[in-house]
């Protein structure tokens, strides 16, 4: 029998939907309907919209066996999937049955969306980007499967304690994860420390590595991939029962709560030594696991490994997962027995890399001293590439040592460390930047010394983002309206369709919906007044991203209103949202001086109703899908030369958000789509910056001269604002390595320029129109097209 074609078709009348809910409230939850809690209802529906992707999904594995076509697997050390339950019901097409059905349990449907949690498996722009990634390779049918870990504790909690940022664990999972698929069957075996025999690596600590999976449904396609997620569980016999029955107890479980602590908390930071080691385990566990993965379904339809790289593509996510270049031709040299020759040629066949950043801080480096104790066989296996290498740099630059010095897979000063990049580039045959301006800057900075020697293997791919988490879901109400303008909602799987809506933004009548929408958002968060601009900074806090830049044009603001109110410009409503590595005092102290700021503006009678400055904690993708549909203005600030390329920047904008920005990342792409005129382009462009931060910058130049910057800096200095924030000031004034002071003018001036075009409300809504249909670029499906085209050469296969 095909069992396929077995499969009893769920039904998509109320009664059918209303009948499946019922009997999974029974069957699976074991509960019965009197009984029944709003947690409960919530994991009954989850289940009965989960079945209806599960027989897609059945389809799209059997169609995948049939074909046994090429793959992409994508790795990554992060995923920041956003909350299930909204996408899961539009994703089958079950979103306006379930209010219903729920009722009849005697649920609303607001009150069971509420117990939804997203599963906060990542840190920011990097994990985010790969759950868009995701979505638009399953909108496409490009068999794919991302890999991850299943990380007990999320990114923490952020909470406001006297205005400074606490961090609280988040047990995400607490009550089990509705949407998850373990298969604690499926497990691999991961090993660390030991020694290289005769026979090849002997770990000495051996840990389970238990998969579970999650559902990731295209839109408007049959199509369901999957990501799967590993966790790290001790080996049965790790638990010491002597001594448990001697009383020793927790010695007897020490072993077992080693080994799982690899999966337990994903690192919200790096920058201590603290954890580094376990960090590296985390690593390998990832990569060790997911290969052992990609290679049994390899031979699930193949024999031969010559075919190895023609079905299959690896995607390392930045340098986390790196270390699936060795472990690869560790498994084919020492496990396959195949010659070195032909394993580094699969390898270097088989794996492509994302670099996400520009900062020389995040280029990981590991001690050669943790590494080797760590991965012993990886050591030498990095060691090989490296003499490789390094023969090949010789013989095209003869005595250029320093170039050597540079290329060298390993540092030697002032500690020997692994440069992970360097070997990312190394083992691979494309690398590429997330943004035109940052794939220039990898090649002629970063990553230049490898441009000379392999100028084929960079390539850009500009970011996108999911048009369907991002507009429909987050703002049903202007996706109604796009629709409607548009006469389809095809725009959610071709979003370059928006620009016809272009030639709407001459027509009143449809910028006054437009206004109302707009409105509707703003009500929705809170933030109701309609004629205060909503200025939002939303992002992780990084001294680059310049969030002290936005807080002194805040307290010029305050300043004006009491000294010069003639000058103070319109109302506003500014709203900073994110999180600051736990570790980095720097970002913390800025987070704490908004919150002085916002307090003291808000206890002052004279901004009632002009300037307000709100920081809601806990920023993430749920906040997100909140507060973009209602923004006005979008901070982009960063130094330029620093930020990779954002992707706030592109919600923001599909969303109808006017960009303030530097010619930074992704911005400028933007800025090229929407129009100059239509973007509020201020400071300094790259090579200006990067000219400024050669010479000899004096940040208190800007002090001494500019009257208004003075003032800001000396109310902080001074205490006004709950007497903290003179960190922030001094490290300003002394060092201002991201020359916040010499962009301060030029920001503050464009920020009198939005002022003014703010009061004229049909310009803006032009302005607001425009940026949307000029935005379609940004869209995670594009992203995906041009990595196909580019990096990935798959083909759709379609269930
Ligand atoms: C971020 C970049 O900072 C951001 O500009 C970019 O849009 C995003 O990746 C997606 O490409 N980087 C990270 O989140 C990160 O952790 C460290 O980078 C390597």
């Amino acid at each position: 029998m095909d069992l396929r074609n077995g499969l009893r078709p769920l039904g998509s009348t109320p009664a059918e939907f209303e009948q499946d809910l019922l009997s999974n409230l029974y069957y699976r939850r074991g509960t019965t309907v009197e009984s029944a809690s709003a947690q409960d209802a919530y994991e009954t529906l989850a289940l009965t919209v989960r079945d209806r992707l599960a027989a897609r999904r059945a389809r799209t594995a059997a169609a995948h066996y049939e074909s046994n076509p090429r793959w992409v697997y994508y790795l990554s050390a992060e995923y920041l999937l956003g909350p299930q339950l909204e996408q899961n019901l539009l994703y089958s097409g079950t979103t306006d049955l379930a209010p219903a059905a729920l009722e009849a349990l005697g649920f609303s449907a607001e009150e069971v969306a509420a117990l939804d949690v997203e599963p906060g498996l990542g840190n920011g722009g990097l994990g985010r980007l790969a759950a868009c990634l995701l979505d638009s390779l399953a909108t496409l049918d490009i068999p794919a499967v991302g890999y991850g870990i299943r990380y007990d504790l999320g990114i923490f909690k952020q909470q406001f304690e006297n205005g400074e940022q606490v961090e609280r664990p988040d047990d995400w999972a607490f009550q089990g994860d509705p949407w998850e698929f373990p298969a604690p069957d499926d497990w691999q075996t991961v090993g660390f420390y030991g020694f290289v025999g005769p026979e090849g690596w002997v770990p000495g600590e051996i840990v389970h590595g238990e998969p579970s999976h999650l559902l990731v449904p295209g839109y408007g396609t049959e199509t369901v991939n999957i990501v799967r997620l590993w966790r790290a569980r001790a080996a049965p016999a790790s638990f010491d029962l002597r001594r448990f029955s001697a009383g020793q107890y927790a010695e007897a479980v020490q072993e077992a709560v080693k080994a799982e602590n690899i999966s337990k908390v994903l690192y919200p930071d790096d920058s201590t030594d603290m954890g580094r080691e376990l960090r590296l385990k985390q690593q390998y566990f990832l990569v060790s696991c997911s290969l052992r993965d990609i290679v049994r379904r390899f031979r699930l339809r193949n024999a031969d490994w010559a075919d190895f790289p023609a079905k299959t593509v690896i995607q390392l996510n930045d340098t986390h997962p790196t270390l699936a270049i060795p472990e690869l031709i560790r498994l084919l040299v020492d496990e396959e027995k195949l010659e070195w020759e032909q394993a580094w040629s699969i390898v270097r066949q088989t794996f492509a890399y994302t670099c996400h950043t520009l900062l020389p801080e995040a280029l990981e480096t590991w001690p050669v001293e943790m590494l080797g104790r760590l991965l012993p066989r990886h050591l030498e296996i990095i060691y090989t590439i490296n003499e490789a290498l390094l023969a090949e740099v010789r013989a095209r630059f003869p005595g250029d040592l320093d170039r050597v010095r540079r290329m060298s897979l390993i540092q030697e000063e002032p500690q020997r460390r692994v440069r992970m990049a360097n070997l990312a580039v190394t083992g691979t045959f494309k690398v590429n930047g997330v943004a035109e301006l940052h794939s220039q800057l990898l090649t002629s900075t970063t990553f230049a010394d490898f441009a000379a020697l392999w100028p084929d293997r960079f390539t850009n791919v500009t970011n996108g983002v999911s048009p369907r988490r991002f507009v429909r879901l987050a703002n049903p109400g202007l996706s109604a309206l796009i629709s409607e303008g548009l006469g389809s909602d095809d725009w959610l799987r071709d979003l370059s369709l928006l620009s016809n809506l272009a030639p709407l933004a001459g027509d009143a009548s449809f910028r006054s919906r437009w206004r109302a929408e707009k409105r509707h958002a703003k009500a929705d968060l809170g933030l109701g007044d309609p004629g205060a601009v909503l200025d939002v900074m939303i992002k992780r806090f990084h001294e680059y991203k310049r969030q002290q830049l936005k807080l002194l044009h805040v307290i010029t603001l305050y300043q004006r209103l009491r000294n010069d109110p003639a000058r103070f410009g319109v109302p506003r409503t500014v709203l900073f949202g994110g999180k600051a590595a736990p570790a980095y005092d720097a970002a913390k102290s800025i987070i704490r001086l908004i919150n002085a700021v916002s307090a003291t503006v808000a206890a002052d009678p004279r901004t009632s109703g002009l300037l307000r400055v709100v920081f809601p904690a806990n920023y993430n993708v749920t906040l997100a899908e909140r507060i973009i549909p209602a923004a006005d203005l979008s901070e982009q600030i960063s130094m330029a030369g620093k930020e990779a390329s954002g992707t706030g920047n592109m919600k923001l904008a599909l969303n109808g958000a006017v960009t303030i920005g530097t010619l930074d990342g992704a911005n400028v792409e933007i800025r090229d789509r929407v129009g100059a005129d239509n973007f509020f382009l201020f400071g300094l462009d790259t090579p200006a910056a990067a000219a400024l931060r050669a010479s000899d910058y004096r940040p208190r130049t800007h002090y001494d001269s500019d009257e208004e910057l003075r003032a800001a800096l000396d109310a902080i200095l001074s205490g006004e604002f709950g007497g903290v924030g003179q960190d922030v000031a001094h490290s300003l004034l002394d060092r201002d390595e991201y020359l916040t002071l010499a962009d301060y003018r030029s920001y503050v001036d464009k920020q009198d320029e939005v002022a003014a075009a703010w009061q004229n409300q049909e310009q803006w809504t032009r302005m607001s129109i425009l940026n949307t249909a000029g935005s379609g670029f940004f869209s995670a499906d594009r992203t995906v097209a041009d990595y196909l085209a580019r990096i990935w050469r798959a083909e759709p296969v379609r269930p």
